[in-house]
């Protein structure tokens, strides 16, 4: 993360706060202010020794730079770097083993109160990485809640590091203050045995290196790295703000007891804003690619958005090449496929700016007649962030609208109409 910090900084895309910000509100708030930008804390009040980065990948644009590559190629560049994993370099006297704690007081840390009802001082950019005789690696994001000095609940959804977790490996690695490579990578729910620090290493060269007290492997050149052990014990885990920036439920999750600290001398923690464009862009993008995959067996998928005003998780436009008549509706039965909290789909055809709100909607007033577009899958298993689902049962109705035109439509009366010559007119030629 240091080295993209750096870039950032040089070409004028990072905010320094200088003034010292506390970890209750004021640092949430900055975020929050700043969402969608990069920004490094350089003072916590709270916390001697601390810088704190956040907003790291905050937009498609920053997260494209960080790539190499196109905002038009993320999806593509991660699409591929899932399908052709690699194996990182292993090295020895990593920074992020600068400073070594085997007592550590996590309360010295900069965990954060986001909101008003929060159950705890939370992380969020928080990585696990863990390990399994036959699986191999997994990492993955979890949010943390600090209970006392050294012991944080963690949200563990079912699926990857919770199997882990059952199969008997209780060893954890917790990672901070990675590159966004990284970070994207640990963002990603694949098939379980496919290492997110494989993808990583498509993504971008890294280097990693074995933890202290344990075999487990992590990013060498991270910031702060908690190497700790699953209990067999259940705490209350939040209430706490989730992508849809509303309050999850309190569940009982599992604790984590955090045996050793290693860090860098003068370490960055990290942070990523609840409900922030952030949040949304880890979250959302490699279900993109999920549902770019699945579209992409039935028909030809162009691209895929989930859209931020459906928090980059329940709503998706995909955009196809149409071919036959019914690809419209294969790719909608692909979408909820590829995306299994996917609430709502609009498919529509290559012409339509599926980054255009606006656009959108005229797709759904000029496109769609609703009696023979829209698909609805009432009594479906969702997402447990959608408030007006069941969040206990995840029972919710999902509909999908095939907005492509018919394949003899005629353009003439469908087709946005131009005007010869609009888009090389230049204003200033005439009012002179
Ligand atoms: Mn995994």
């Amino acid at each position: 993360m240091r080295d993209f910090l750096s870039e950032l900084e040089k070409e004028g895309e990072l905010i320094n706060i200088v003034k010292p910000v506390s970890t209750k509100f004021e640092a949430a708030a900055i975020m929050k202010k700043l969402d969608g930008r990069p920004v490094l804390f350089h003072k916590i009040k709270e916390c001697e020794g601390f810088k704190l980065a956040a907003n790291i990948c905050g937009s498609r644009r920053i997260l494209a730079k960080a790539l190499g590559v196109s905002e038009d190629d993320i999806l593509r560049k991660l699409n591929d770097a899932i399908e052709n994993p690699s194996k990182g370099e292993i090295v020895e006297d990593a920074p992020c083993q600068q400073v070594i704690d085997r007592n550590p007081d996590l309360r010295k840390f900069p965990f954060l109160l986001f909101g008003q009802y929060d159950g705890g001082p939370y992380t969020t950019a928080s990585i696990i990485i863990a390990h399994d005789k036959e699986y191999g690696f997994n990492a993955s994001f979890h949010r943390l809640m600090l209970i006392d000095k050294n012991r944080v609940v963690a949200r563990i959804l079912p699926r990857h590091l919770d199997e882990f977790i059952r199969r008997g490996n209780r060893n954890v690695a917790i990672t901070f203050g990675n590159h966004p490579a990284f970070m994207i990578a640990a963002a990603v729910t694949w098939k379980i045995g496919v290492s997110e620090l494989d993808i990583a290493n498509s993504l971008r060269k890294m280097r990693y290196t074995k933890c202290v007290t344990n075999d487990l492997l992590v990013p060498a050149d991270c910031e702060v790295v908690m190497e700790g052990v699953v209990t067999d014990e259940w705490a209350d885990e939040g209430p706490i703000i989730d992508i849809t920036g509303t309050y999850d439920v309190v569940r009982k999750q599992r604790v984590i007891e955090i045996e050793c600290v290693t860090m860098r001398r003068d370490p960055i923690f990290q942070a990523v804003l609840l409900a922030g464009s952030e949040h949304k862009i880890l979250m959302g993008t490699p279900r993109e690619v999920a549902i770019y995959k699945e579209v992409g067996k039935v028909c030809e998928c162009l691209d895929v958005r989930l859209t931020p005003g459906g928090c980059k998780w329940f709503n998706a436009v995909v955009k196809i090449r149409k071919r036959h008549a019914d690809d419209g509706k294969k790719a909608i039965e692909a979408a909820f496929k590829g995306h299994g909290s996917l609430k709502h789909v609009l498919v529509v055809d290559e012409d339509i700016n599926i980054d255009d709100p606006a656009e959108l909607e005229w797709v759904l007033a000029t496109r769609v007649q609703m009696d023979k577009c829209l698909v609805l899958k009432p009594n479906e298993y969702g997402s447990s962030l959608d408030p007006s689902a069941d969040q206990y049962t995840r029972k919710t109705c999902k509909a999908g609208i095939d907005a492509t035109l018919p394949l003899d439509a005629d353009p003439k009366l469908f087709k946005k109409a131009k005007i010869p010559g609009e888009e090389s007119i230049k204003i200033e030629d005439y009012i002179k």
